[in-house]
């Protein structure tokens, strides 16, 4: 990774109230495959994009929920890595504002509050057919001390709602659904109101997430983008740390 900019580096020191934005990149180097590649193993025969629907979710229950829980099962056992560790450190000498795409809780055990999941949680789940809310503790096999073959992912059924019987499903966004309640006004206030506007890890391809940092660009407030790759992001950016986040982040931040 080539040295950064002491420019940027002051930029980073004296920013007073920051907004970081992080998309799947932030988690890759958990051990957290991105959407690109979480089509591993059994899951190879789809993309990603085809099981985060509701279509997905209509046409086959078992397998989506066991690509979910799979996932969430693989996560109790990942850990935050150092870019996470560096923006929750941050918060310490300014007001970070953590607003994600991810559906993960590494942010969190990295010590960070997330401001908004604007595309849910692996870890909160609810009816799809009355919305009740599903607690974590009932879904088998997510306790950490659970046995879980992860190498070989199950079908497993998903739980019922005691409510009304209806199928339990994750409180993820899919694809065509609706962002949590208020979720993007907390995301594009916390860029509006900040002095620097940190996008980590994100293609830029989902929309409306990948509008934020135009709420910035637009005020002519700071964009810094870390992504080893340029994305749609880039033009709108005017630092790009062409690295990895758990490389770049412990190296730019305070
Ligand atoms: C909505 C939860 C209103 C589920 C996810 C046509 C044009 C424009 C928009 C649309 C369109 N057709 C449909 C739409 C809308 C659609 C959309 O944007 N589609 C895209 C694909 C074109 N959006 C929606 O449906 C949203 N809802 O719009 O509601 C509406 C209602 C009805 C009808 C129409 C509209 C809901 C979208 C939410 C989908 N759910 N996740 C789950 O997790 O299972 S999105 C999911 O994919 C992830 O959350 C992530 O944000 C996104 C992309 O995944 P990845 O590619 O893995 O991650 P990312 O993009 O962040 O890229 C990884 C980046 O990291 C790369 O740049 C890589 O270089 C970088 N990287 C890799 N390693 C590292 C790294 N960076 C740093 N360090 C590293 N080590
Ligand atoms: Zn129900």
């Amino acid at each position: 990774m080539d040295d950064l900019d002491p420019e940027l580096l002051d930029l980073a020191r004296s920013a007073r109230t920051v907004t970081v934005l992080s998309g799947a990149g932030m988690s890759a180097e958990s051990g957290v495959p991105t959407f690109r590649d979480a089509g591993t193993g059994l899951w190879a025969r789809w993309s990603p994009e085809e099981l985060a629907t509701p279509e997905a979710w209509e046409a086959d229950p078992e397998l989506v929920w066991s690509w979910y829980l799979w996932r969430a099962r693989q996560l109790r056992r990942l850990r935050p890595n150092a870019g996470h560790r560096a923006i929750a450190r941050w918060a310490e000498r300014a007001r970070v504002q953590v607003v994600t795409q991810n559906v993960d809780d590494l942010h969190e055990r990295a010590g960070s509050e997330v401001l908004a999941h604007l595309h849910g949680s692996l870890f909160a789940f609810r009816c799809s057919a009355c919305g009740t809310p599903f607690p974590e503790a009932l879904v088998p096999g997510l306790s950490p001390e659970h046995p879980v073959d992860l190498a070989e992912p199950t079908r497993e059924r998903p739980p019922v709602c005691p409510a009304c019987g209806g199928a339990v499903r994750p409180s993820v966004v899919w694809f065509g659904e609706l962002l949590p309640e208020g979720a993007l006004e907390r995301g594009a206030d916390a860029v509006a109101e900040a002095d620097l506007v940190l996008v980590v890890g994100t293609s830029g391809l989902v929309q409306p997430a990948a509008s934020l940092p135009l709420v910035a660009a637009g005020r002519g407030i700071p964009v810094v983008e870390v992504n080893p790759e340029d994305t749609a992001l880039t033009p709108h950016a005017d630092w790009a740390v062409r690295a990895r986040s758990a490389e770049a982040l412990p190296r730019l931040l305070p």
